[in-house]
C-alpha cells in the first residue's frame, strides 16, 4: 500500500541499467569499456542509495511534522556488514538489479562481493544494534542510532603459522553509504576548570571553561525498513580539530608542527574502534570517545527538541534514548548538565527529565567488564561532569539512607563511587540510578542481574525498575539475505514472503515435518550450502572437506568463558578415540568437520592460544591417513558479518557452550537454528528460551546448571580437584608433543589443572562429549534429523529483533509506529 507513496527512482530493469550507466559515467568519470566489478558495484549502489535518499528525506519531514516521539539508541558498535545486498532486498529490487546487471555483464553475487564490510563493532552487542535498525526501520519506529564513525573498525584476522595476526581495517576509501553534513558540526570540550560564582539574587553558577576543543562533524546512512515507507537513520560523529579556536591560543602562532600536531590528536578520537569485547581496561582515550559521542549527540537531540518550542517538562514526551550498555553512560551527567548549568533548569526538575528519558540494557554480568573509570581521570577530563557525578550520588545515597535508616553496608555497597585506591567511578551504578528502566537480554541473564550485581538496587528502587527484553535477530538478514533459497521454499509453503514481517508465521511449516518431498527440497538446500561452505574452505584453507559429514560449528569472539578450548579438547578426545579404534569400528562412525572461527582481543593471550591449539590440532589431525574423511579440524580467518552469512547457512550442528550464567544471551545460537541447524549447548542465555520454543528432543542440552557454579568454584579451590578423566587423557597428548611445541599450551592445561578451573572445563567434559556421541547417534538417522530440523525453525518466530523491539517501544519507550496514513 505504501507504494504508491513512492514517485521517485527506477522501477525497472531498463531503468536501473540507465542509472547505473549514467553513475559509471558521470559520478565515477569513467567509461562502460573498462568497468570492472568494482566499478559497477561502486555504481549499482548509487543507483540504490539515489533510491533511498527520497525515503530518507520523507521519511525525516514525516516524523519533524508530525512531532512525534522518537528513539534515540546509543551505541558504541554498529556491526553492519554489508550494505548493498540489504538495500536491494529491502527496497524489493533485488531481481531487477541482478537482471539489470546480468545484462551488463556481471553476475549480481561477484558485484555484492566487492563490498567491504562496515565492522564498526566486535560481536554480540554490535551485531544486536544493526538488527535493532532493521526492525525499528521495518516497523516504521522514528527512530535514530547515533555512533563514533571510526576510521579503522575491526581488525582483520590474518593466521600466520597457526597464530592470529592482526591488520588494521582500513574501509573509508570508498564508502558510498555515508553522507558527510559539513554543516552539522558540534564543538565538543574537554579538560579544563570548573569556575563556581553567585549571581546577585545569590544564585550559585557553574562554568566550564577552558581545556579544548574538538569539533564533531555527522555522517549520515540511511536504515531502510523492509518493505515500509521508512528509511531512518544512522548518525556516526566524526572527529576534527576545531581549527581557529581558542586550543590553538597555547601554540605560539605560526609554530606548524604542533598545530599538526594538534590535530592529529584531534582525529584520534574517532580513528578505531576498541578491539576488546567484554573486557574494560580504563584508558583515558576510550572515556574520550564516549564523551565526544555522547555530548556530540545530546547537542543534537536537544536542539531538535528546541525547535519544537515545547517545555523541558514535555522532553521525556518527546524523546527516548537508550543506552547499549553502560559505553553512553556519560549521556545522563551531559543531559543533567545541560539542563541545569546551560538551560537554568532547578536541579530537581532537570533530574526528573532526565531519568525519565533513559532506559539502560546491560550485556554481562562478568565482573572485567563491568566499567569503572578513575576519578582522577575522571576529574582531568571532566571536572564538571565528576561535580554533577557526586552530587547525583549525594542525593541517591540520602534517598537511600531515608529508605534503610540502619544500613550503613548498603551505602558503600551501592554508592556510585567505589571507596577505593584510586576511588572507582562505577558506570553501571550511575546507568540504573539515572534510567527509568533496566533491562537484561535473556530471562536467565535478566534474573541473574537482579539476584547478584544489582540486588541491592532491586531493594531500593522495588522491582518494576528492572526487566526483561529477550534478544532477537532480523530474519531479512538472517534468514532471506544469508539463505534465500531456504527463505524461498519457507515462501513457497506459507503463502509469500509474509513471514519475513511477522516471523510467527513459521508455524505453518510444521505441517511438512513428515513431508517427504518438502524434506527432500530441505535437505538439497542444507547440502547446497554445505557445498558453498566447503569451497570457501578450500579456497582459503587448503583443506579438503567432505559436504556429506556433519559440519559442527563454532563462530563466535575467541573468550574463556564461551569455552572454545572445550570444543578442541573434545576435537582431540574424538581423535584419540578413532586413532585408538579398529579399521572396522572406524566405518561405523559419522564422519565430522570440526570449524571454528572468530576473532582474540589483540591483548588477550588465553584466547590467542586457543587459537594456536585450533590450528596446531588442525594441522595435525587433518594429514592423518588413519582418520582421512573422519575428522577434519579447520579455523577460519576473519570472522565477520559477511562470512557468518555463509557460514550460518552450512552448520548441521553449531555451538554454544559457555559456562552456565556467563552468556548473558548469545545471538548466533538463534542464527543457526533458524538456518535449519541444531544446536549443542549449556543452559544459559537464550538457550533456555530456544529450548522452551523448539522443545527439548530439538536440542543437545549438557553441563551443570548456573545455580551450581559458584559452589564448584569453591570446591575447586577449597577441596580436592580431581579431573575428568577423559580430559587428563587429552592433555597428556598435548603434553606428549603430538600437537607441537609442549609449552605453547601449558597455560591453556594449567588453568585447568592448577588455577581452579574457573570456567568448569572439566565438571561439563564428561557431558559434553556424551552429548556429542548422542549427536553422532542422532545424525545417522536423517530422516529423524530433518524433522528435527523444520520443528525447529517452525517454533523460532519467538527470536525477531521485531518481536524484541515491539517490546521495547511498548514497556520502555512509549513510543508508536508511524506511516504516511499518519500523516503527510
Ligand atoms: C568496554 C570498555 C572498554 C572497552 C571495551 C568495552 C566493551 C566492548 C564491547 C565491553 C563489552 C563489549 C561487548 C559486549 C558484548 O558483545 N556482549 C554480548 O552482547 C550480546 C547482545 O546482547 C549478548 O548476546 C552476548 O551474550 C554478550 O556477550
Amino acid at each position: 500500500a505504501w507504494k504508491k507513496y513512492q514517485t521517485k527512482g527506477f522501477s525497472t530493469k531498463e531503468e536501473f541499467e540507465k542509472d547505473v550507466v549514467r553513475h559509471v559515467e558521470t559520478t565515477l568519470a569513467r567509461s562502460m569499456f573498462n568497468c570492472d566489478e568494482t566499478a559497477a558495484y561502486a555504481a549499482a549502489s548509487l543507483a540504490f542509495r539515489d533510491r533511498l535518499i527520497t525515503e530518507w528525506n520523507r521519511t525525516q519531514q514525516r516524523q519533524t511534522f508530525t512531532d512525534s516521539k522518537r528513539v534515540y539508541y546509543l551505541s558504541l558498535e554498529f556491526l553492519m556488514g554489508r550494505a548493498l545486498d540489504n538495500a536491494m532486498l529491502n527496497v524489493g529490487l533485488k531481481n531487477v538489479a541482478k537482471e539489470g546487471m546480468s545484462e551488463l555483464g556481471f553476475r549480481i553475487e561477484d558485484i555484492i562481493e566487492q563490498e567491504h564490510d562496515a565492522a564498526l563493532g566486535n560481536g554480540g552487542l554490535g551485531r544486536l544494534a544493526a538488527c535493532f535498525l532493521d526492525s525499528m526501520a521495518s516497523l516504521n519506529y522514528p527512530a535514530w542510532g547515533y555512533g563514533l564513525r571510526y576510521r579503522y573498525g575491526i581488525f582483520k584476522q590474518e593466521i600466520v603459522d597457526g597464530y592470529q595476526v592482526e591488520v588494521p581495517d582500513y574501509w573509508l576509501d570508498f564508502n558510498p553509504w555515508e553522507f558527510p553534513r559539513h554543516d552539522i558540526t558540534v564543538d565538543i570540550q574537554f579538560y579544563g576548570n570548573v569556575r563556581k560564582y553567585q549571581d546577585d539574587k545569590g544564585v550559585q553558577t557553574a562554568v566550564w571553561e577552558g581545556g579544548e576543543i574538538v569539533k564533531a562533524t555527522a555522517f549520515d546512512v540511511p536504515i531502510p525498513g523492509y518493505s515500509t515507507p521508512t528509511t531512518n537513520n544512522l548518525r556516526l560523529w566524526s572527529s576534527k580539530a576545531a581549527s581557529g579556536e581558542f586550543d590553538f591560543q597555547k601554540f605560539n602562532s605560526g609554530d606548524y608542527e604542533s598545530s599538526v600536531a594538534d590535530q592529529q590528536r584531534a582525529e584520534t578520537i574517532s580513528a578505531v574502534l576498541y578491539p576488546n569485547d567484554n573486557l574494560e581496561r580504563g584508558k583515558e582515550l576510550r572515556l574520550k570517545q564516549q564523551y565526544f559521542w555522547v555530548a556530540a549527540s545530546l547537542y543534537d537531540i536537544v536542539r531538535r527538541f528546541k525547535k519544537s518550542k515545547r517545555a523541558w517538562r514535555e522532553f521525556p514526551d518527546q524523546v527516548a534514548i537508550q543506552l547499549n550498555d553502560t559505553h553512553p553512560t556519560l549521556a545522563i551527567v551531559e543531559l543533567q548538565r545541560i539542563l541545569i548549568d546551560l538551560e537554568g533548569l532547578e536541579w530537581d526538575e532537570a533530574w526528573s527529565i532526565v531519568s525519565q528519558t533513559f532506559g539502560y540494557t546491560n550485556h554481562t554480568v562478568l565482573p572485567e567488564a563491568l566499567e569503572k573509570w578513575s576519578v582522577p581521570l575522571f576529574q582531568n577530563l571532566l571536572p564538571r561532569h565528576l561535580q554533577i557525578i557526586y552530587e547525583i550520588n549525594l542525593f541517591f545515597l540520602q534517598s537511600v539512607e531515608r529508605k534503610f535508616p540502619k544500613e550503613r553496608e548498603l551505602l558503600a555497597r551501592v554508592s556510585i563511587i567505589e571507596e577505593s585506591q584510586p576511588k572507582m567511578v562505577r558506570m553501571a551504578y550511575l546507568a540504573i540510578v539515572g534510567s527509568h528502566k533496566v533491562n537484561g537480554v535473556a530471562e536467565l541473564h535478566s534474573d541473574l542481574i537482579k539476584t547478584t550485581i544489582f540486588k541491592d538496587f532491586v531493594r531500593i528502587f522495588g522491582p518494576d525498575k528492572f526487566t526483561n527484553v529477550t534478544n532477537g535477530i532480523t530474519p531479512r538478514r538472517w534468514l532471506h539475505q544469508a539463505n534465500p533459497r531456504l527463505s524461498e521454499l519457507i515462501a513457497s509453503k506459507t503463502g509469500g514472503y509474509d513471514f519475513l514481517k511477522d516471523l510467527t508465521m513459521l508455524n505453518k511449516l510444521e505441517q511438512f515435518a513428515d513431508d517427504k518431498e518438502f524434506k527432500k527440497e530441505w535437505q538439497e538446500i542444507k547440502y547446497a550450502n554445505k557445498v558453498r561452505l566447503a569451497k570457501h574452505i578450500k579456497a582459503t584453507t587448503g583443506v579438503t572437506v567432505n559436504p556429506s559429514a556433519l559440519f559442527d560449528i563454532q563462530v563466535k569472539r575467541i573468550h574463556e568463558y564461551k569455552r572454545q578450548q572445550m570444543n578442541i579438547f573434545g576435537v582431540i578426545h574424538r581423535y584419540l578415540t578413532i586413532k585408538a579404534m579398529s579399521p572396522e569400528e572406524r566405518k561405523k562412525l559419522a564422519p565430522r568437520v570440526s570449524i571454528f572461527g572468530g576473532k582474540a582481543a589483540p591483548g588477550y593471550w588465553m584466547a590467542k592460544t586457543i587459537i594456536h591449539l585450533v590450528n596446531s590440532v588442525g594441522a595435525v589431525i587433518n594429514k592423518d591417513a588413519d582418520v582421512g574423511d573422519l575428522l577434519k579440524v579447520i579455523f577460519l580467518e576473519d570472522y565477520n558479518v559477511s562470512k557468518a552469512e555463509t557460514i550460518i547457512p552450512a552448520s548441521d550442528i553449531s555451538e554454544h557452550i559457555s559456562t552456565a550464567g556467563t552468556e548473558a544471551s548469545g545471538t548466533s545460537n538463534m542464527k543457526f537454528v533458524l538456518n535449519g541447524g541444531l544446536i549443542i549447548g549449556t543452559c544459559d542465555g537464550a538457550n533456555i528460551e530456544i529450548t522452551r520454543e523448539v522443545g527439548e528432543n530439538n536440542i543437545f542440552l549438557f553441563g551443570n546448571l548456573s545455580e551450581d557454579v559458584d559452589e564448584l568454584r569453591h570446591a575447586h579451590t577449597y577441596g580436592r580437584h580431581e579431573l575428568d578423566p577423559n580430559l587428563t587423557k587429552v592433555f597428556d597428548s598435548i603434553k606428549s608433543g603430538t600437537f607441537g611445541d609442549v609449552n605453547s599450551f601449558s597455560a591453556l592445561i594449567g588453568a585447568i589443572e592448577d588455577h581452579g578451573d574457573y570456567y568448569l572445563v572439566s565438571d561439563d567434559f564428561l557431558s559434553y562429549i556424551q552429548t556429542q556421541d548422542l549427536v553422532d547417534q542422532a545424525y545417522k538417522n536423517q530422516d529423524e534429523w530433518v524433522s528435527k530440523c523444520i520443528i525447529s525453525v517452525a517454533r523460532m518466530g519467538f527470536f525477531s529483533s521485531d518481536r524484541c523491539i515491539n517490546e521495547y517501544a511498548e514497556s520502555i519507550w512509549n513510543i508508536e509506529p508511524l506511516t504516511p496514513e499518519d500523516g503527510n
